[in-house]
């Protein structure tokens, strides 16, 4: 019974500062629409955050007192952030280090109002693969955003997880308004023998599962910020790694040999990928 009390006590504060779970959801699901396009106007206040919010006034509001937000606004003034449609690689320094400015920023907002504005001015203004990056793993991290549920990565940035060949008939398709089920086969051919285990590698739900993980467990982070982080990274690469040697042996082929930095790598992949920044979603917004 007095859980129940507290609990509509908690519910009622948070409805009354506008930052219940729909709403937070709503913020997020909004953040992440048609990420290589600007907010659209129908999305009304997440628009208007996106030019009126001034992140350097809104420090009062930061647990760091805005030393975050006052390091990434400098390097955005002086014009060193990346551009916006270019590549984005994590394991590219300093792309990884002005992705991980956002994460800083987003992590010290102490509410729900701070934490939209920032996210809805740096969508704006910075790279959208940083941007994506930071906003998935500050959600994940931030109490602000507790049980906020992120959308799957494949449905942000399909172009990821699916070759070239089924995206260019998923544009064909939304350019017509023509609904289609397209089908997507392996990068390879019979002649590779390693597509017979194409299905595995190439697996979104696998690929996606993987990625999330790492949001869990960022590389970057220290050791002594993430409980049992090197046990748990072991684990899950273990599992992944003998579950694909035993697919491999379950197709007549042998386990996985040793990484040979100094040797040439045989059996190569090509992803068939297209990166989304050469072109854009067709939309009507
Ligand atoms: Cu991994």
């Amino acid at each position: 019974m007095q859980w129940a009390a507290v609990a509509a006590v908690l519910l009622v504060a948070a409805v009354a500062d506008g930052a219940d779970l729909a709403h937070r959801q709503q913020a997020v699901n909004r953040l992440l629409y048609r990420i290589y396009s600007p907010i659209p106007s129908k999305f009304g206040d997440l628009k208007s955050l996106s030019s009126s919010f001034d992140p350097r006034a809104h420090t009062s509001h930061c647990n760091d007192g805005g030393n975050a937000v006052n390091h990434l606004m400098d390097e955005y003034e002086a014009g060193r952030l990346l551009e916006q449609h270019h590549w984005f690689s994590l394991f590219n320094t300093r792309q990884r280090e002005e992705a991980l400015m956002l994460v800083d920023v987003l992590l010290n907002c102490e509410d729900f109002d701070t934490f939209v504005g920032n996210a809805a001015f740096f969508r704006e203004h910075m790279n959208e693969g940083e941007f994506v990056y930071a906003l998935y793993v500050a959600v994940t991290h931030s109490d602000v955003m507790q049980d906020v549920v992120l959308p799957p990565l494949y449905e942000v940035t399909p172009h990821m997880f699916t070759n070239s060949e089924v995206i260019d008939k998923a544009y064909a398709a939304k350019m017509t308004q023509t609904p289609g089920d397209f089908k997507m086969t392996s990068t390879g051919s019979k002649k590779n023998k390693e597509q017979r285990v194409a299905y595995f590698g190439e697996d979104i739900g696998m690929n996606s599962h993987h990625v999330h993980w790492h949001m869990d467990f960022p590389f970057w982070r220290h050791g002594d910020e993430i409980d049992r982080k090197g046990e748990l990274f072991f684990w899950a690469h273990h599992q992944l790694t003998v579950r694909f040697d035993a697919e491999r042996l379950s197709n007549y082929l042998p386990l996985v040999d040793e990484l040979y930095w100094d040797r040439p790598i045989k059996e190569g992949i090509c992803s068939q990928h297209k990166l989304q920044v050469w072109r854009r979603v067709p939309h009507t917004s």
